[in-house]
């Protein structure tokens, strides 16, 4: 799978591919990752990306310009390898991002030979017209202002590696598949068995498998009834 990313920051993609699971998976040959830096395709000598916007107001805009030619370069070099982009914009104006969407994501790339494009935007955004020509679908992280779109493309790129065949470990995929059924996760504990005066609950101890598959699911549910009752009516028609 290839991720395709158009960003001024191109660095802050290391926070993916430098560390962890999604580190592990670049290594296994999982994905590929290219940025593409708007910069390094204005023809100006100040290599402008940034102007005013018309009407006035505060803050710059992206420039059309130089994140069309970016993104033509982008589809040139997959081209020559069969794939077809599938421009995702990250905006604050986008569908909020679900692991539903993830799973969905995952299986258009796998699936219909694209590579996701991460278009990310800085300063107050991106020119419309750019958007209107060359993107798919926007995405949001949720309701909450961030300086850019680096984040949520990494948060995106994070969610979506971990889902790829073979990125997991077999312990990791256990744990995963289940929790996979739209309640929130049980308490977890480690050693000692005593901190602070706190016990770990004894069932867990006891080592009777049946009773702590019982007393997890217990737990869920009444975690997910306390912290996100919105979620188990969605988790309701899977009990
Ligand atoms: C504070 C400025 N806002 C109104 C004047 C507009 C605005 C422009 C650009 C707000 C945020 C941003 C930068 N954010 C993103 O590019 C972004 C984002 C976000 O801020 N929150 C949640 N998801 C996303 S996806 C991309």
């Amino acid at each position: 799978m290839r991720f395709e990313a158009v960003t001024l920051f191109p660095e802050m993609f290391d926070a993916v591919l430098d560390y962890g699971i999604t580190r592990r998976a670049l290594d296994r040959g999982l994905y590929r990752f290219h940025a593409w830096n708007p910069r390094d395709f204005t023809d100006d000598p100040h290599r402008t990306v940034d102007d005013r916007p018309y009407g006035g107001g505060p803050g710059m805009l992206m420039r059309a310009e130089p994140l069309d030619r970016a993104l033509n370069a982008v589809q040139e070099d997959l081209a020559g390898v069969d794939l077809t982009p599938w421009v995702l914009h990250f905006s604050p104006r986008g569908r909020p991002l679900t692991q539903r969407r993830v799973m969905e994501l995952k299986d258009v790339a796998l699936e219909q030979k694209r590579a996701l494009v991460l278009l990310c935007g800085r300063y107050e955004g991106i020119d419309e017209r750019l958007l209107a020509r060359r993107v798919d679908e926007e995405i949001s992280l949720g309701d909450f202002v961030l300086s850019g779109g680096e984040l949520p493309a990494l948060a995106l790129m994070d969610a979506i590696i971990r889902q790829l065949p073979g990125a997991l470990n077999d312990a990791e995929s256990a744990l995963q598949d289940s929790f996979s059924d739209g309640l929130l996760d049980c308490p977890h504990y480690t050693r000692p068995e005593v901190w602070q005066g706190m016990a770990v609950p004894a069932v867990l101890t006891r080592g009777n498998h049946a009773a702590i598959a019982q007393w997890r699911r217990e737990e869920s549910l009444r975690l997910t009834a306390t912290l996100r009752p919105d979620l188990l009516q969605a988790a309701q028609k899977k009990i």
